[in-house]
Parts: structure tokens; sequence; C-alpha cells
């Protein structure tokens, strides 16, 4: 450093001065973002993320109780008595499963799969959840039901979790007959994992016409997969010749491949809806969505043999008392864009008062403080999440992209949605309706449906963890109030994923 030339001693200074800008510029935006990203204590996912009105005219955003309805009074008639009456009690313990093995989780009336309920159509149905022991705390979830708001059961959304020794009443109509599973919705990607849900069947009005109806619930308990909670195969009883209604239901976080082997079978629904017109299929596996339903009906062969639905490959359940030889999987699946007859669907999706867009992707930044390569919808990291707003009544589509490597089960809370397209080719075959899609790697799907269910739903991976990663968003009802919160509350904390 020179003493004569002052200019000079600026240099040398600013040599100093300039990292230490270059540094600040780039670590000021990035400190800025990890701020940005962290949670209160407590907060409602209304207050997070953006307003997307899905190029449809302005919507309530209510923030305040003055603004809009409460979440909590979207319910059933209050004065309408209960048909049907059921108290779970949900429990941390060890257990044993159908099979023997033991296990530790968590069980719904001591046993996990917790109890089948089997309502009739139009029935009300009462639920009195009881929270023995679960120290995180629970609720219960009627997944594929489309519930009032309030008796959705996600924690920090359309409820507080359940603490240990407190009770929660659930009450619906069940109005519509299919196959449904309940589970939790507080800390979600431990306890559905670890076996706190059960299945839920509607029943319809008139009578199936078939002469079996059995349920296989697939679940993986540690590594161990199982069905009705039996690991390996379990056995069902049916008649020679009669039909039977197998209603599968996979409970856990990836596809499920069933496939069939002694008879041919139809695909006769998805996700509680019937489809039209269903043909038989042999030679072909069908793709069971994670969260989703798919009911099957096979026909008992005359000579006594037995039938068998493979679940994955290594649980099966077997019908009848005869033998059968296990089939491998088969390459090919049935494909619900082309499978059965077209009929109405009962709206014009071509006319949507919103169209929507759920491209899914990943970027690198902070959720919470925490630094990752997270989940992305439209370019945003959680809980910049888009609020998908709608009003009662509007027609509703949605274009789903998946930018990823993995596979994301994508479910809609309160409502089912009809798939119009798969990456642009128009679905031809019965209206396929569902509550849970699998998005493959590198595929996109429209779908539409009629908003007709106020409320605040979520629109979130059911790859639990992924949910837990931040692949959740909401569709969020002109004029509906958020009095949760999700985070501490002064009875516990809500975790919904
Ligand atoms: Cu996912």
């Amino acid at each position: 450093m020179t003493t004569d030339n002052p200019g000079s001693r600026r240099r040398p200074s600013w040599r100093l001065v300039a990292p230490i800008v270059a540094t600040l510029a780039l670590l000021t935006p990035l400190a800025w973002t990890w701020w940005q990203s962290l949670l209160p204590d407590h907060y409602s996912v209304m207050e997070f993320g953006y307003v997307d009105l899905g190029g449809g005219p302005p919507v309530t955003h209510a923030l305040s109780p003055a603004q809009g309805r409460s979440v909590s009074t979207l319910v059933a008639d209050p004065e309408r008595p209960a048909d049907v009456t059921y108290t779970l009690t949900a429990r941390e313990q060890s257990f044993h499963l159908a099979s023997g093995e033991r296990t530790d989780g968590f069980t719904i009336n001591g046993n996990s799969p917790g109890p089948t309920l089997r309502v009739r159509q139009g029935d009300l149905v009462e639920v009195h959840l009881v929270n023995a022991s679960v120290p995180d705390g629970v609720t219960l979830h009627w997944h594929g039901v489309d519930v009032p708001n309030a008796e959705d059961g996600v924690a920090g959304v359309t409820q507080d979790a359940v603490p240990p020794g407190k009770t929660f009443t659930y009450r619906f109509v069940a109005d519509h007959p299919g196959t449904y599973w309940y589970h939790s919705h507080q800390v979600s990607h431990q306890q559905v994992r670890k076996g706190l849900f059960g299945v839920l069947v509607i029943e319809p009005h008139r009578p199936i016409r078939s002469d079996g109806d059995v349920v296989a619930v697939s679940h993986v308990y540690d590594g161990k997969a199982t069905v009705n909670g039996h690991t390996g195969a379990a056995r069902v009883g049916a008649s020679p010749g009669g039909t039977v209604r197998v209603r599968i239901i996979n409970t856990d976080n990836g596809s499920l491949s069933a496939w069939v082997s002694g008879s041919s079978y139809r695909v006769v629904a998805v996700d509680g809806y019937d489809l039209n017109g269903p043909t038989p299929v042999s030679g072909k596996a069908v793709l069971v969505t994670a969260g989703g339903r798919v009911d099957i009906e096979v026909t008992m062969p005359t000579d006594g043999g037995g039938v068998r639905v493979d679940l994955g490959g290594a649980a099966a359940l077997l019908i009848g008392d005869g033998s059968v030889a296990a089939k491998p999987q088969p390459t090919a699946f049935v494909d619900l864009l082309r499978y059965g007859s077209p009929t109405s669907i009962g709206f014009d999706p071509g006319d949507a008062d919103r169209q929507f867009r759920y491209s899914i992707g990943r970027k690198p930044g902070f959720i919470d403080g925490r630094p990752g390569y997270w989940w992305s919808v439209n370019g945003h990291i959680y809980p910049d999440a888009p609020m998908f707003m709608v009003r009662e009544g509007d027609i509703v589509s949605f274009h789903i992209e998946n930018h990823t490597n993995a596979v994301h089960p994508m479910h809609l809370h309160g409502h089912h949605a009809v798939v119009l397209r798969r990456n642009g080719d128009r679905a031809t075959g019965s209206p396929w309706w569902i509550d849970s899609l699998d998005v493959a790697p590198g595929d996109s799907y429209d779908i539409a449906f009629v908003a007709d269910n106020p409320g605040i739903w979520m629109d979130h991976c059911h790859n639990l963890p992924h949910a837990a990663q931040g692949l959740v968003a909401h569709l969020v009802y002109s004029g509906i109030y958020e009095p949760y919160r999700v985070g501490d509350r002064p009875s516990g904390t809500n975790q919904p994923e």
C-alpha cells in the first residue's frame, strides 16, 4: 500500500470488499429464501401460497371468520339420527397380524387392519373415534367418500388431531355405494404405514348380483406384504360356478399390480364408481393406485377349481376350496382409458369455468429452513403452493403433469373427477372416475369435476412421504374460512402428512 496516491489506497480495499460484496450478493438471496421458508409455530393453509383462479372470475379468499363460513359448519344434518354407529379405538401397541407375526405399530379396536365397516347406501353413519394411546394424536379420513368438509379428518385443515384420552365423532351420509377406506390423516406417513386404517364398504340399495363379496386389502407391515392382514395367501370360500366381487384396496405408498389365475375377470369398479360395460380380461394385470381401489369380478370354475388373485406377487387371495396354479405376473395391463363403453358423465368438461394446471417438478430450496431438492407444484415449493380457488357449481378441469422420475398417486379429497385425456389421448372407454390417480414419470392427465362440495380440500400425493416432503396443495371454495391451524396447538400438534 502507498501513501502518495489516494486512489491506490482505495483499490486494495476494494479488492477486499469486492469478494465480500459478491458473497453477500450470493448469500443474501439465499438467506432470504431460507428465512422465507421458515414456518411459524402454527399457520392456516389459507395464509400460505398464492391464489390461482384457473382463469375464472374472482372469489372471496376468506381469511377471517367475518369473511366466510367456517369449515367446522360444513356437516351432515345435525338433526338426523344415525342409522349406524361405530366406535373405533386407536392404540399404539405391539400386535399380531392375522397370520400370527408380531409387529409394532397402531391398531383400531385391537387389530390392523381395523374393522371392515359395511353400511347401506343412504345410511347416516356415525363413528366415534377414541384415541386410547397414540401420542401424536389421530384423525380419521374417509378416503374416497365425498363427505361434508368438517368430516374429512385432516388434522390442521378440517379438525384438530385427537389427543390421547379424547374422542371425536364423524357423521356423514353414505350416499355413493362402493369400496372405500379410512385412515389417520395425522402424521399419516407414519400412522398409515404402521397400521392405522380399515375398510369401508357402502353396499347399494339394490344388492349386487353376485354370489360372494370379499375385501382384499393390501398392506406392507414392516416389510411384510399382507392381504387382509395375512402374509402369503389368505383363503375365502366360494361355490363352484358363482361370481365373486373382490374389492382390492391399496393402502401402501406405491402402485399395486393385481392379476387373476384360474378365471378371467372383469374390472367392475374403480375408486368406488362402477365402470360401464366392463368386458372379460385375461392375460393382463390391473394397476391399483396407492390409496385407490379396484373391484374385480371373477367367476368360479364349475369343476371345483379355485381362483387366485395375486396382489403384487408376495400376497394373494385364494377363492374357493379348489387348487389353482399361480400364473406369473402378466406384462400387459388393463388400460382404463380404453376399457368398457362410454356413457354420459352428466356435465360438459369442455365448458369448464376454471382450468388449473398441477405440474409436479423438483427444485432445490428450503422447506422450514431445511435445504433439499424438494417437490414443486407449478414451480413453487411448499408452503408457497397454489390455492386452487373455485366457486360452488363451477365445472373444473385440471391438467396434471409429472416432470419427475417418481410415480405420484394424486389424491383429491371430497370429489371424484373423470379422466378425460392421458398424454393428449382422449378417453374412449367407460367414464373413469377417480379420487386417486397414478401419474407416471413424464405423463400428463386431464381430469374434470363439478365443484359441488364446499370446503377446503387437500389435493396431494398419496405416496405419503412425498406429501410429508411438501407435495400438497388445496382446493379452496370461495367464502370458506379455515379455523384450524397446522403446527402447534394447545391440545397438541397438527401435522396432516
Ligand atoms: Cu408423490
